[in-house]
């Protein structure tokens, strides 16, 4: 495996060039920046990333017409290649409002006959990280211009692991979630609630988080980084032997695994139970 080989990929190389190029539009934000909520009072989004939406659209429109592309804030164009192009502007909304670092954009590509991803880059610009992935070929990561391949950790037990999690926008569900915390986190090192599933993805990946789990994050938050994992070493699926979906998405080095989805699956974490199951 090596760089060149995804770093040539065309659709690595395409995605590589306009996430670039909505991280530096996203960095130049405006003194003042629009808000708007969609399903929540906690789900925000802003102008900029409509903005950065439009940008991807109009360059993946242009470089690959015949593709499908879905994204996060409203783009849902069909296709006739196969393909469909999956795209998080900015994966960390709340964070990039509150100027905090942890933020990204996400471009995932998959074959729609197979469901899989076959391409992954994640583009954090603050950090000026750059994740690629292509299928079969490795995750790789190009940091203040120095290239390094992506492995997870060799973490063994659950017990010395830092996972990663995240919330929902909407009350109920976040009082299950909670719930789940308590069950998961005496048997943990800690636990992270860094803001952002791609980035999130990118560090189990690198080996610097042991494992993520979420319930409710959508395909745009999981398309390139749950590959992006994959390529890396990592073991993803939901509860009860199901694929990655909205109810839950369970990303981790193999150690540690099969203990992280029982607790999960022993507390329906995939479900909005608030109180805990008799
Ligand atoms: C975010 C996810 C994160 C989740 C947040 C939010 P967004 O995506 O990446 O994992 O916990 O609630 O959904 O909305 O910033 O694109």
């Amino acid at each position: 495996m090596t760089f060149d080989s995804v770093a040539s990929d065309p659709y690595v190389e395409l995605a590589r060039s306009i996430a670039k190029g909505a991280g530096e539009l996203l960095l130049a934000r405006p003194e003042h920046i629009e808000i708007d909520t969609k399903s929540s009072a906690t789900d925000v989004v802003t102008q900029m990333d409509r903005n950065a939406e439009a940008y991807i659209v109009a360059q993946l429109t242009k470089h690959r017409p015949d593709d499908a592309i879905l994204g996060e804030e409203g783009a849902n164009s069909k296709g006739s290649s196969g393909l469909q192009w999956v795209i998080d502007p900015i994966d960390g909304t709340v964070n990039y409002l509150h100027q905090i670092p942890h933020w990204c954009v996400s471009i995932g590509l998959k074959d729609l006959n197979s469901g899989e991803a076959i391409a992954g880059v994640i583009y954090a610009p603050v950090y000026d990280q750059m994740y690629i992935s292509s299928q079969g070929l490795g995750s790789w990561v190009i940091a203040q211009g120095v290239a390094r391949i992506l492995q997870v950790s060799n973490c063994a037990e659950l017990s010395s692991a830092v996972i990663g999690t995240g919330f929902g926008y909407a009350s109920a569900r976040r009082q299950s979630q909670a719930r789940v915390l308590t069950q998961v986190l005496p048997r943990v090192a800690d636990i992270r609630r860094l803001g952002s599933c791609a980035i999130d993805l990118c560090l189990v990946a690198d080996g610097v988080l042991d494992g993520y789990y979420e319930r409710g994050v959508n395909d745009w938050d999981h398309a390139a980084g749950e590959l992006i994992a994959r390529e890396a070493g990592a073991i993803s699926s939901g509860l009860w032997g199901n694929k990655v979906g909205n109810d839950m998405i369970v990303v981790t080095t193999p150690a540690i695994n099969a203990d992280l989805i029982a607790i999960l699956e022993t507390n329906n974490a995939d479900s909005d139970v608030i109180g805990l199951e008799d």
